[in-house]
């Protein structure tokens, strides 16, 4: 099917078609969340986000996503805490979709999929002094992730959807400022469930800390048709292609724990 496999995303995404450095590893994302097999980490910590909008800078489309770019060079928006020992660096968010409701996250939470799946990406800035080298590190990346359902229209997201139009095709960039990141987190980011795993596009690196929230945010369906409204494709190609289904297909949990920070 359209929705799970990887030689659909390979066929359709000049990113799949660089020879992938894939580890070949045991630890890749992303991955189904079973909640019975979870276990319970009471000594798991409220994770603790401090962003400065300020840090925002631009909305590009790469071809695979719109990346949301912070500037990274100092402490200024920063995640420590939960199962975290050092302190992070956001330095984008991006965010999955399918081109149905019916499907589009990359996690899933008891084979449940969402419509869309966001990731704010952070790098350990205390033991790697780049994001480039800490994406080939373990322990070199945080990524949260956020489910959206189908709901009531997200005020939040609205500023960032007001721009998409801007970024429809792949290369294009567009400054964007003073966009407060955690306005996308759930109400309750007390309660989310955490695991080793990778990157989900190449470079496949096994060095990510997933975080991913129990509690999903609400965006209303012409929200997520603004997100399809994107193309794969530059201005220059003749046959344009909708940006929808940008999702690895699941990767299997080999032995790995699933921790969650409630009961
Ligand atoms: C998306 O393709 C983003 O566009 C990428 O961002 C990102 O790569 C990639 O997803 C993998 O990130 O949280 N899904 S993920 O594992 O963050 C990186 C860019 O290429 C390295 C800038
Ligand atoms: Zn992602």
């Amino acid at each position: 099917t359209v929705c799970s496999s990887k030689y659909v995303l390979s066929q359709m995404h000049p990113i799949w078609q660089t020879p992938l450095a894939v580890p070949g590893g045991d630890r890749q994302s992303p991955i189904d969340i079973a909640v019975r097999k979870t276990q319970w980490d009471r000594k798991l910590q409220p994770l603790e986000m401090r962003y400065d909008p300020r840090t925002c800078q631009q909305i590009w489309n790469n071809g695979y996503s719109f990346i949301v770019e912070y500037d990274d060079t100092s402490d200024r928006s920063t995640l420590k805490g939960g199962p975290l020992e050092d302190q992070f660096r956001l330095c984008q968010f991006h965010f999955h979709w399918g081109e149905s409701n019916a499907w589009g996250s990359e996690h899933s939470v008891d084979r449940h999929l969402f419509p869309a799946e966001l990731h704010l990406v952070h790098w350990n800035a205390d033991k790697y002094s780049l994001f480039e080298e800490a994406v080939l590190e373990d322990n070199g990346l945080g990524v949260i992730g956020v489910f959206l359902k189908l709901g009531k229209r997200h005020e939040g997201l609205q500023k960032l959807v007001d721009a998409l139009p801007a970024v429809r095709h792949k290369d294009s960039v567009v400054e964007f400022s003073r966009f407060d990141p955690a306005c996308l987190l759930p109400e309750n980011t007390e309660d989310y469930w955490t695991y080793a795993g990778s990157l989900t596009t190449p470079p496949l690196t096994e060095a990510v800390t997933w975080m991913v929230m129990k509690q999903p945010i609400e965006v209303s369906h012409d929200q997520l048709a603004v997100f399809r409204s994107l193309l794969f494709t530059s201005a220059e190609e003749e046959v344009q292609r909708s940006m929808v289904n940008n999702f690895r297909v699941q990767q299997p949990l080999a032995g790995r724990t699933v921790r969650s920070s409630f009961d």
